[in-house]
């Protein structure tokens, strides 16, 4: 972690109270003209940082970082936020970190949480626009006990448990779309990476990104016409910090029924949140492209199409296009 992200941390455990620049020095081993150049910095990046002479500095309570202790309270989850949550005001990649903790040991409900990704990722070569403190860029460690052919069936719980989260959010009109995106209006509000490490026929460790726009107002031009946030969609800024307690508790709640029960119920509640099934859809895989109705998703998580010809194919990845 970074001394910026230490600092940042204290003045947030803090709660409110004023701390001087010379026990924050003393806490982080750091000089007082160190800890005055970072809360410079972290004021000119927005941090909502107060300070009244002879007192010190305070972090506002009202300010929606995604800080562990916020994370943590009330957090209605058994493993999920309970273990290890890794914070940052900065990082490239939630994704990238989390799988570095997964392959040195790191339990599983271990997160990591940045306020922006400098290089946030999407499937494949593609990237993910994570501008600060506007969405949640959240990456959770499972273990599950699956059979790598399973591993969609991650993905679409994970959709599944942030459709979940956001249907309490008044005036936001949200479908899945196969494999990994949440739409609005059918523009994406939401993305999941999922990336794991096989060992021989099992799973070693799986990682799953969140990506949601929660209160951007922008999208950079090339992705604009696409993109969309709840504030866009509502009008209404939305704590990110509630989502991302209510989006843990739904995900651990799918993962317990999938670990207790399977995949079943999971692909019940999925078919009733997309509004895909039966739409005519072109999909694009590596070297390939089907065209067909949707007629399914199967026990693994894969997308079943039926062709004018009345074969059908199973398809674990691609790029879905609605015709
Ligand atoms: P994807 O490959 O399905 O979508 C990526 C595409 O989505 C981009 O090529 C671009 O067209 C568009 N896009 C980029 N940024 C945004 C955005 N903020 N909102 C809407 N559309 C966008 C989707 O991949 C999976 C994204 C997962 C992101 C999370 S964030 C936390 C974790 N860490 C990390 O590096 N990635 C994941």
């Amino acid at each position: 972690m970074t001394t910026r992200d230490e600092l940042l941390i204290h003045l947030e455990e803090a709660a409110g109270n004023w701390v001087s620049s010379k026990s924050l020095g003393d806490i982080l081993g750091v000089s007082r003209s160190t800890v005055l150049g970072h809360i410079s910095r972290l004021k000119k990046d927005s941090y909502p940082i107060e300070y009244i002479p002879h007192k010190g500095y305070a972090l506002r309570e009202t300010s929606d970082l995604l800080v562990p202790r916020r994370i943590r309270e009330g957090l209605e989850t058994k493993a999920f936020g309970k273990k290890e949550i890794l914070y940052f005001t900065e990082i490239d990649s939630t994704n990238l970190k989390a799988k570095g903790l997964a392959a040195s040991g790191a339990p599983e409900g271990t997160i990591v949480i940045s306020e922006r990704q400098t290089k946030g990722r999407g499937r494949k070569t593609r990237g993910w626009f994570s501008p600060p403190r506007d969405g949640i860029y959240l990456s959770l460690i499972l273990r599950p006990n699956i059979a790598p052919r399973s591993a969609p069936s991650m993905t679409l719980l994970t959709a599944v448990a942030i459709a979940e989260t956001l249907l309490a959010v008044p005036g936001l009109e949200i479908a899945i779309k196969w494999p990994n995106d949440i739409l609005a209006r059918g523009r994406k509000l939401a993305g999941i990476l999922t990336e794991m490490s096989t060992i021989g026929e099992r799973i070693d460790y799986a990682v799953v990104g969140l990506g949601l726009n929660v209160n951007t107002s922008r999208f950079p031009d090339e992705i604009e016409d696409r993109a969309t946030s709840i504030l866009i969609e509502t009008g209404q800024r939305v704590r990110r910090v509630t989502l991302a307690k209510e989006y843990l508790k739904w995900h651990e709640e799918y993962y317990d029924v999938f670990q207790r029960i399977g995949f079943e119920p999971i692909r019940k509640r999925w078919k009733e949140l997309t509004n895909m099934m039966g739409q005519q859809v072109t999909v694009e895989t590596i070297g390939r492209e089907y065209t067909g109705k949707v007629q399914d998703i199967d026990d693994g998580g894969a997308l079943i199409l039926r062709d004018e010809t009345g074969g059908y194919h199973r398809v674990i990845f691609g790029d879905v296009t609605l015709r």
